[in-house]
């Protein structure tokens, strides 16, 4: 006999796909090994993916690279994002030689000397992620 199909979207929801490297570089360093081994180095687009990349600072961490250069301010991937968290009154370029930015453990940013070694966050770019379509088939009589 015929049987009846049914099936069901499964939930979906975006993944912040940032992993930490907690090996020491300066900045032109990490982003040649994100581009490598991930997508880039973080792009930080709103503030739910700001706390995403907190998430992962050890509290022993002082500060980790994001993907944040200059001048002017742009992401190393080339994102248009306009998002900013700088830490009051950063940036401000002290010595004229701050033009990188980290994340501080405190969750704001800082430009800094970008020959500096800190750990840093790669991205591999947000991805929507759905859980199985769910398919159920039952035969009728
Ligand atoms: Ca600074």
């Amino acid at each position: 006999g015929g049987g009846a199909l049914w099936s069901g979207e499964g939930e979906c929801g975006t993944v912040f796909n940032y992993t930490l490297i907690n090996t020491a570089m300066n900045w032109t360093s990490a982003q040649a090994y994100c581009r490598q081994h991930y997508h880039d180095l973080a792009t930080i687009e709103n503030s739910a993916e700001n706390q995403a990349v907190t998430d992962f600072l050890p509290a022993t961490t002082s500060f980790v690279w994001i993907g944040l250069y200059r001048t002017p301010w742009r992401w190393s991937d080339g994102s248009p994002s306009t998002y900013s968290n700088w830490s009051p009154g950063e940036p401000n370029n002290y010595e004229k030689v701050e033009n990188c930015a980290q994340q501080n453990a405190n969750n704001s940013w800082n430009d800094f000397p970008c020959y500096y070694k800190g750990h840093f966050i790669c991205y591999k770019g947000n991805q929507s992620k759905c859980t199985d379509v769910l398919l159920v088939f039952a035969e009728g009589p």
